[in-house]
């Protein structure tokens, strides 16, 4: 069996104020070409379909067009779960009519998760789509006091799934979860408060393949018994720490056996996600390189001292300028606390202030100038 794990899509989520709507479409329309190029026999989408429970209709509309063309045109089946983003009962809807186009919606917990059941040439492969669910909804519909946290409510699911599925056949688990060990990014949301929110690996003993979506860092994690235990990683970069990640998602070939061979392919985004960092007269300055000047940018000033207006006019060059951030400077503050400011001279006042504000010793051109200043005052007040 071949499928494309991918997850965490996010559509409707917006980048520091803009809208990401284009930006999706444009990596979904590589998604669809590589659909219609490597012929899955499912595409598995591991939740946070949406990035929030009621998405803009522009978000409807992109997935509404997106499922059309894999599922009526393309006649790929489509496995999509609920992700922590997702409202369960709204991702839910029709799921049972589209089950009969062969979109596999899974938008709310049920207590028996019953396969979806492929077939190859070596015989049935059993994908059991698990939406995400917060451990009280799973204390509940399994009434079981022993689910009190992610871990234990993850346990006893899989363990519902184990003893309902026949030896020997071939299982993909597709599920939103934070899985111990795993590294995360800032544009997740965390599952609990206060808690780590993770399940540990052992949980997915047994399965063939286990499709995660959550971290937004393609990445694999395996142990204890575990086979392929995957996140495909996010649709987009959603953060500026994730830009040193090449987003993707993962072809799987499975065989007869279970044994997967998996390879990611990359997306080419519409507009990178960049850190860049500088001088403000240097950032600004002309240079040869043309590219990348519509990435979305998170600059870093390394000038001192005052800087007008930098973000307005680091925009006319950089239109899509997301964050500016200064260099801090570490305030030193040696000397300030001894000064008397009844018995301080004016001069030793302002060079303690100086010092405070930018770090730096006055030097004598600069004391000269001010002394200049402060006797020019002192003119002025004694001939008024
Ligand atoms: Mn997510």
């Amino acid at each position: 069996m071949r499928f494309i794990h991918t997850a965490d899509w996010h559509l409707g989520r917006l980048f520091h104020g803009g809208h990401l709507t284009d930006d999706q479409a444009h990596v979904l329309e590589q998604l669809v070409d590589l659909c219609r190029e490597v012929k899955p026999d499912a595409l598995l989408v591991a939740g946070d379909v949406y990035d929030r429970a009621v998405p803009p209709p522009e978000a409807v509309g992109l997935l509404d067009d997106v499922l059309s063309r894999l599922v009526l045109d393309l006649e790929i089946p489509v496995v999509m779960i609920a992700g922590n983003h997702d409202s369960p009962g709204r991702l839910h809807f029709g799921a049972r009519l589209l089950a009969g186009r062969r979109l596999y919606v899974s938008g709310q917990f049920v207590s028996q998760c019953e396969p979806i059941i492929f077939n190859d040439a070596h015989g049935p492969v059993h994908v059991y789509a698990l939406p995400y669910a917060e451990p009280s909804t799973v204390r509940c519909g399994l009434a079981s006091d022993a689910v009190v946290d992610h871990d234990s409510a993850m346990r006893a699911i899989v363990n519902g799934i184990r003893a309902g599925h026949p030896a020997g056949v071939r299982s993909i688990l597709v599920a939103h979860a934070f899985v111990a060990g795993g590294a995360g990014c800032e544009s997740e949301r965390p599952l609990s408060v206060g808690g780590a929110g993770t399940v540990d690996v052992s949980c997915f003993a047994g399965f063939d393949y286990v499709a995660l979506g959550h971290l937004h860092r393609p990445q694999v994690l395996s142990g204890n018994g575990a086979g392929a235990v995957r996140y495909s990683g996010s649709l987009l970069k959603y953060s500026f720490d994730e830009a040193d990640q090449t987003k993707s998602v993962t072809v799987v070939e499975m065989d007869g056996q279970g044994v997967c061979r998996c390879e990611a392919i990359a997306f080419s985004p519409r507009r990178e996600v960049r850190r860049i960092s500088g001088l403000l007269a240097d950032l600004l300055a002309p240079s040869p390189e043309s590219n990348g000047k519509e990435d979305y940018l998170e600059v870093t000033l390394l000038d001192q001292g005052p800087v007008l207006d930098a973000v307005g006019r680091l925009r006319e060059l950089y239109p899509n300028v997301a964050e500016l951030k200064r260099v801090e400077r570490k305030l030193d503050d040696a000397g300030v606390a001894r000064l008397d400011h009844r018995k301080a001279t004016d001069l030793e006042l302002f060079r303690a202030f100086f010092r405070h504000v930018t770090a730096q010793d006055l030097g004598p051109p600069q004391e000269s100038a001010f002394a200049g200043v402060v006797e020019e005052m002192r003119a002025k007040e004694r001939s008024s």
